[in-house]
């Protein structure tokens, strides 16, 4: 970084905290720290997402082997511990190449090295990168086939704008011949969606809260982290759960040499995480160039996978 340039982190949370509803992407959750919470967080009893999904790709990944064709390429968008490509990994041995993509340098660089210790007959190219900005296409020439994978609902982390032009993106960067496997959680039972984000350990605070102490590490902050409380709230009308901090007096934080004020009860609004029916899933995929294939769904907690091609392709097959 140059002297003097903000850095994407410092330039997102002055901007951020200047409206009138302070927000900050989810994405930021994610530093060393942050990612070794997420981590515990999968270990909570509350946190029923991705023990369902995993239970969910065994099946999905039997299902799908048969059809992975020799030097197939898997690309992985915010691939974290890669513990899910596991599955596809084991079930379906004939891909040559896989590409973890993850804002995480340190998740990112551990994982490409379990993975690639443990199948030693897979080319591992990660990038350390924002997978929610442009990416280019290079690493993937050559490979015959792609497959694009997606797991833990982060898509629900997007606004459903934010959801359409993700998809829309990973289209034009996975090729005309990609397909696409997606983890989703849908609607449920809301003391169940509830719990999960207010576990009774604390997780889910500790890493809501992490947030405003990557600020003060990273951005000379001045945060006191025993002043905010964690909140997580189901929005009916958005399909979503919401995370905030909320502010417990009045008070101002400095970050970056910029002062802001919190009002008594005043939010930083710090994540969505929606929640979808097959319908509305369906609606934005086919609103992104895609069409859905395939799809699964848990019985336990509703969680689905869906497994998109491009419109187009099947288009040119008629
Ligand atoms: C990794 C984005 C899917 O939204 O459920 C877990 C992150 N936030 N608990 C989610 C998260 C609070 C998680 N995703």
């Amino acid at each position: 970084m140059l002297d003097g340039e903000a850095s994407p982190f410092e330039a997102d949370v002055l901007e951020g905290l200047s409206r009138p509803q302070k927000a900050l992407a989810p994405k930021y959750f994610y530093d060393e720290a942050g990612s070794a919470l997420f981590e515990a967080i999968c270990r909570t009893p509350e946190y029923y997402p991705t023990r369902v999904e995993t239970a969910l790709l065994v099946k999905v990944a039997a299902d799908l082997a048969p059809d992975i064709g020799s030097g197939a390429a898997l690309v992985e968008f915010g691939s974290g511990a890669s513990e899910k490509t596991r599955l596809i990994l084991d079930a379906a041995p004939s891909f040559r190449l896989y590409v973890p993509i993850d804002i995480s340098v340190e998740a990112l660089a551990a994982a490409a090295a379990r993975i690639a210790a443990a199948y030693p007959n897979l080319r591992v190219a990660p990038i350390a990168a924002d997978f929610t900005r442009p990416l280019r296409q290079a690493i993937l020439t050559g490979a015959p086939t792609v497959m694009g994978f997606f797991p833990g609902s982060t898509i629900g982390n997007f606004t459903p704008a934010e959801a359409q032009r993700f998809l829309t993106a990973a289209h034009a960067l996975l090729g005309p011949c990609a397909s696409f496997l997606i983890g989703v959680d849908l609607v449920k039972d809301l003391d169940v969606l509830r719990a999960a984000y207010n576990d009774a350990a604390g997780v889910t605070a500790a890493f809501n809260l992490n947030v405003l102490a990557r600020m003060n590490r990273e951005l000379c902050g001045d945060f006191r982290l025993d002043r905010f409380a964690h909140r997580a709230i189901w929005n009916p009308g958005l399909s979503r759960i919401e995370m905030h901090l909320e502010s417990l007096e009045a008070q101002t934080a400095t970050v970056a040499g910029h002062p802001f004020h919190f009002r008594r009860g005043e939010t930083l609004h710090t994540e969505n995480s929606h929640k979808f029916t097959a319908a509305s899933f369906t609606a934005l995929a086919v609103s992104a160039g895609w069409r859905v294939k395939a799809h699964w769904t848990s019985d336990v907690q509703p969680f689905a996978a869906f497994l998109l091609q491009p419109a187009a392709a099947v288009d040119a097959q008629r």
